[in-house]
């Protein structure tokens, strides 16, 4: 009896320029372009078991039973990697997060990249970034970003696209940027993205603009990190997630996903910039900041984040690795 097995281990992204809705035509294409930087510092670890004595796919999170839901969506992806395979047999999922889950701090990024790579490894499929790119972003979008390190993009879904991967933009040696995470709550958010977005294509009257401006701004992101000029960069980050937070708060009844800790992170940042300080700030769906800095005053914007009494803790990030097997040991029993 065979028992394949792969582990995989992939970091959250953190998107300069954010994806924000879906397209209305394909499957689970982006309505806007986005552009990401992969993460050092947190980490998801999945290993994936393909095993003939189990009748359903099982998921353990943390040890845990990953509930219904997360299974689900678990085995929408194990049934393409089944279907490319020719391998039958269901899986046994556990992973693993270094890092709040569930929370906006992309924890579905990282474990749908892990995934993405842990289960083409189990079942042998050739690694191929693109390929596992574009399966990691048929279940999670922003997941397709994680397969690649450094900075990476991800342009809109356009009408006949089947396959959709991400792809690098420049290595994360390109620009020793900094990014801070100023976690502002512990425990899941109220409404998941995948809703949220849902949501807000439905019922925010500044979602068309939205769809129209984020193309103009993703192209300036790109741009000015390719030529590193942060202060360019750094204005285009912030309009971005604060626009994209304006067509879910606009949505009705609204999506907010701040609480009075993110208000507080963004007003330190703007007093930290004007002190002189280089940071800017961004926001996922969820309570948490993120704040762009560099090397040279990273130390002082986490000691004037951690200052704020509102924000709980910070998490000190670099550009990271893509996702990336780390054991591939198919044994047979
Ligand atoms: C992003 N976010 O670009 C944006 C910014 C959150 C805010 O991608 O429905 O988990 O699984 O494709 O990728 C989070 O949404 O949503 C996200 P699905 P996903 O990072």
């Amino acid at each position: 009896m065979t028992i394949r097995r792969a582990t995989a281990i992939a970091h959250p992204n953190i998107a300069l320029a954010k994806y924000w809705g879906k397209q209305s035509f394909g499957f689970n294409l982006p309505a806007v372009p986005s552009l990401s930087v992969t993460l050092s510092g947190m980490a998801t670890r999945t290993t994936v078991t393909f095993d003939p004595s189990l009748k359903r796919d099982e998921l353990r999170l943390a040890g845990n039973d990953g509930g219904e839901q997360a299974t689900s969506r678990v085995s929408g992806m194990l049934d393409r990697v089944r279907a490319a395979s020719g391998i039958v047999e269901r899986a046994l999922v556990e992973s693993d997060n270094d890092f709040p889950t569930a929370s906006g701090l992309a924890s579905s990024a990282s474990a749908f990249a892990a995934l993405a790579v842990a289960s083409s490894g189990a079942a042998g499929l050739a690694s191929d970034a693109s390929a596992m790119s574009d399966l990691a972003r048929k279940t999670s979008v922003s997941a397709a970003r994680s397969l690649f390190g450094g900075f990476v993009a991800l342009r809109a879904g356009m009408p006949g696209d089947e396959a959709l991967a991400a792809e690098p933009v420049a290595l994360s040696s390109h620009w020793d940027l900094r990014v801070i995470v100023a976690v502002t709550h512990e425990g899941p958010k109220a409404i998941g993205s995948t809703d949220g977005m849902l949501h807000t294509v439905r019922t925010s009257p500044y979602f068309p603009a939205w769809v129209d401006e984020a193309p103009k701004l993703f192209a300036r992101i790109r741009d000015a990190l390719l030529a590193r000029d942060l202060p360019t960069l750094g204005e285009a980050v912030e309009q971005s997630a604060l626009m994209m937070h304006a067509s879910s708060i606009a949505s009705a009844p609204a999506v907010l996903y701040w609480n009075a800790a993110t208000i507080d992170a963004i007003a330190a940042v703007r007093a930290l910039r004007a002190s002189g300080i280089a940071a800017y700030a961004t926001i996922d769906a969820g309570p948490h900041v993120k704040v762009l800095t560099t090397s040279r005053d990273e130390a002082a914007v986490d000691a004037a984040l951690q200052h704020v009494p509102s924000v709980l803790r910070t998490i000190r990030t670099t550009p990271g690795e893509g996702a990336r097997l780390v054991d591939e040991a198919p044994g047979a029993e």
